[in-house]
């Protein structure tokens, strides 16, 4: 993009009097963030524009990556550095006076999702625009996000995430493209003049669905993509039929908040209309977009894939045969034919308790026409398959059971394409999980390693090692993720290893001034950084990192000369407001906080600390001065993780248990280059099959174990009655369901090992640049070049 520094000074300028008629020198730090955003969003239009209109012209085939949740982060950076304009953008604000950094901090990070699934989402739409795809997400504009975190007393208090309250510089809503959703209602069948029967729907609840749209550019080639996000409203001219406040709010209601639960399943009537909402709007505006190029219904598999992220879109299936159906009057054969070779799905979880099912009759009467054709798939489903495998499987993969609309069914059903997020993952779902459907579909199943943009993880995040990265390998990794492997040749290079370590005391630096204005903690920025940032769940063990460190504590109490490293552990973590033992956890780690950061007989041994409200601004700060990456679930019950990438990616070392993309992390960097510990999943399986472990025998024969779990119930940390008993009993009581005792003393030699390869300066700054030389092949641009080719069939424009 064709820009200088004078030229963005003047426009800067004017901008800022255009919109608060005083000069930006004025300004708050939210004005001079909407002036540069509002700015920025006006350079890309054209692009934006025409983009979309060479997409019609060539009758490119488009993807529409549908989503429940997008984290999509600050974006202004992200704008400027795709746009190729951010060196020049960040002179222009310095020599206008002002701090290029602290008002792109004056940008609210949109927090439309709750973790993993909605930030794959975000980092695919980067991916999209910048391999050149024709890609677009549909998803909903909350209006209010992932609740705030605070801590009151060390417990999670939740506050709502009013992120519009300035106004979104982004977003521009597109009344002409909205949309009517019907819910409720009966359906008729009506014969026309001709004798021919129609579908008609009656006394239905109409709700308009307006499209904010916002552009996704593309990394430095000219492509820029949306991002489509629904919210509802009462259609105009039937004011009428909403006149009381309840049915006012009953409509206000469909968009007014994300769930915060993203491991639970329940089944709220509520959620279930979010899901039809924003899936049937994405499907009305893409057929009405298909009808504009008048080819023949055949080809709408040609022209259109989609993709439903997780289970939440699956309505997306029987609502496009709906319309193809009811509305283009194609037969049934036809219609799914045409579905399923449209559809593709992915699974992120093995956890059955967040597998989705609705009650049949909650659906039946909130969305009529949509479960007569579930129930239609169903049959023929049955049909179809009891003679090929016999009843019992066939009623085994049934869509509707006992009563309730299984979701994943229906997605595997209704589509061409089930993936997994990880190898580990794939292969679960296709020997366990999923197994009946594999043994029908055996051709839909394939695995997509997840990935993340390193754009964001490192470009933006990580601009001291973005900068030692070009001086010593070139810039070619930035539009080529692999060859970052290039800096394996200077892996013993001591003038890049000491400037490696260099980048990241630096980063560390730059957090431990966070940490010491927000939270009045002081760290040592030489101590090593043990990070675990992920949603608190019982599976992902934060429990497990728990233990070690008040091991690690009674160890220096018994002997406080000992020569442990000094160790910083950060924690970023938020919990369902439901989930009350991920909440129990949370008021743990900061009780021994607490405990341990005032011992001064430990000192700068050990700290702790847990940050506030983290999400995709925090994890900007926290990565690139992470030491090592805590990715420890229990082996099989994590899909595939990505936030082990983006450390990496960083230069931080995992300490991590064989479990989903962990595995493929290991093979890219080589055991000498992590630290691996605990059960393998076959081991885990076996025990749940077997029955065969017994946790209160390890408390029992274990004395480290029984001492560190001890303290949880013997006041030795102040504050945790309820919650210490609690967990304590999950543990050896209810017989830890994560293994943590088992994988206990595996975890804590590795813990050991890396204290000892830390001392070593060399070693320890040569296991980080290797992590980083092998962090290409994580890039999202590769996952999403696989899920073109193999899955979408789409080619990226030339
Ligand atoms: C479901 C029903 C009702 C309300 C909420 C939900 C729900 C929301 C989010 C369920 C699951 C949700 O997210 C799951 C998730 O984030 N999974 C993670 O996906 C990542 C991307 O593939 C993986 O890396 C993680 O391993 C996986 O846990």
């Amino acid at each position: 993009m064709a820009f200088n520094v004078q030229e963005f000074k003047k426009e800067y300028t004017k901008k800022f009097e255009e919109l608060f008629a005083y000069g930006y020198d004025e300004g708050s730090t939210t004005e001079r963030f909407i002036a540069l955003g509002d700015l920025v969003r006006g350079l890309y239009t054209e692009e934006w524009k025409s983009t979309v209109e060479d997409y019609i012209a060539d009758q490119s085939k488009q993807v529409y990556y549908f989503s429940m949740e997008f984290l999509p982060g600050r974006m202004l950076k992200s704008n400027l550095l795709n746009l190729g304009i951010l060196d020049c953008v960040r002179e222009g604000m310095q020599e206008l006076g002002l701090d290029f950094d602290e008002v792109a901090r004056g940008e609210v990070d949109p927090a439309l999702g709750n973790g993993g699934l909605g930030r794959l989402a975000s980092c695919f739409m980067d991916s999209i625009a910048s391999t050149g795809l024709a890609g677009h997400g549909n998803g909903i504009r909350y209006r209010y996000g992932l609740f705030q975190q605070k801590f009151v007393n060390g417990y999670q208090i939740e506050l709502p995430e009013n992120w519009l309250r300035n106004r979104n510089v982004w977003e521009v809503r597109k009344e002409n493209k909205a949309v009517i959703v019907r819910f409720g209602g009966q359906v008729n069948l009506a014969a026309d003049e001709d004798g021919k029967m129609t579908v008609r729907y009656e006394n239905t609840r109409n709700i308009l669905a307006v499209p904010y749209d916002t552009a996704q550019v593309g990394y430095k080639n000219g492509v820029i993509n949306n991002l489509r996000l629904w919210s509802a409203e009462i259609p105009y001219g039937e004011e009428a039929n909403f006149s009381t406040v309840e049915e006012r709010d009953d409509v206000m209601r469909i968009t007014e908040v994300l769930y915060p639960d993203d491991s639970n399943y329940e089944g709220r009537l509520l959620r279930v209309k979010q899901e039809y909402f924003f899936s049937s709007a994405g499907i009305q505006s893409i057929i009405r977009y298909f009808k504009k190029l008048k080819l023949d219904w055949n080809q709408f598999p040609e022209k259109t894939a989609i993709h439903i992220n997780d289970t939440h879109p699956t309505l997306a299936i029987p609502e496009l045969m709906r319309i193809l159906l009811d509305e283009e009057g194609l037969g049934w054969d036809q219609a799914w034919e045409i579905t399923k070779k449209t559809i593709s799905y992915t699974n992120h979880t093995i956890l059955q308790e967040a597998m989705e099912r609705w009650p049949e009759g909650m659906i039946a009467e909130l969305l009529p026409r949509i479960y007569q054709i579930i129930a239609e798939i169903n049959r023929r489903h049955i049909e179809k398959k009891i003679p090929i495998y016999g009843n019992e499987l066939a009623y085994r993969t049934a869509i509707i059971d006992q009563g309730q609309i299984k979701m994943a069914n229906l997605a595997i059903i209704g589509s061409h394409s089930v993936n997994g997020v990880a190898q580990l993952h794939t292969d679960i779902l296709m020997a366990e999980t999923l197994h009946d459907f594999f043994v029908m579909y055996p051709q839909k199943f394939n695995n997509k390693t997840n990935g993340i943009t390193q754009r964001r993880w490192v470009q933006i995040a990580n601009e001291a090692l973005t900068d030692l990265l070009d001086d010593t390998i070139g810039a070619e990794w930035k539009k080529n993720p692999l060859e970052i492997r290039l800096l394996k040749a200077f892996r013993e290079d001591e003038e890049v290893l000491e400037a490696l370590e260099t980048v990241k005391l630096k980063n560390k630096q730059r957090f431990a001034d966070y940490v010491l204005k927000t939270m009045g903690i002081e760290i040592d920025p030489t101590a090593i950084f043990d990070v675990q940032i992920k949603r608190m769940h019982a599976y992902k063990r934060q429990l497990l990192n728990v233990m070690h460190i008040l091991d690690r504590y009674l160890q220096l109490k018994d002997d406080p000369s000992l020569d442990f490293p000094k160790r910083v552990f950060i924690f970023g973590a938020k919990a369902a407001p439901s989930y009350y033992y991920a909440k129990e956890i949370i008021k743990l780690i900061n009780a021994i906080a607490d405990l341990i950061n005032n011992d001064s007989t430990i000192g700068d041994k050990i700290k702790i600390v847990f940050v506030e409200n983290y999400g995709v601004s925090l994890a900007e700060l926290i990565i690139p001065a992470a030491d090592i990456s805590e990715q420890i679930s229990l082996a099989g019950k994590e899909a595939s993780g990505t936030s082990n990438m983006k450390l990496m990616s960083n230069g931080a070392i995992t300490m991590a248990t064989l479990d989903g993309a962990n595995v493929e992390i290991r093979d890219n960097v080589g055991d000498e280059n992590i630290f691996v510990f605990g059960l393998k999943s076959e081991e885990v399986q076996s025990y749940y099959r077997n029955g065969n472990y017994h946790a209160y025998d390890i408390y029992e024969k274990n004395p480290r174990v029984k001492r560190v779990l001890n303290m949880l119930v013997d006041g030795s940390i102040p504050g945790i009655e309820q919650e210490g008993r609690d967990i304590f009993d999950s543990l050896v009581k209810f017989n830890d369901e994560y293994f943590l005792l088992k994988d206990f003393d595996s975890y804590i030699a590795a813990q050991y090992s890396a204290d000892r390869i830390y001392a070593d300066r060399g070693k320890w700054n040569r296991m980080a640049l290797m992590n980083i030389a092998n962090s290409g092949p994580f890039s999202s641009d590769y996952t999403i070049r696989r899920y073109a080719d193999e899955i979408w069939k789409i080619k990226p424009k030339s």
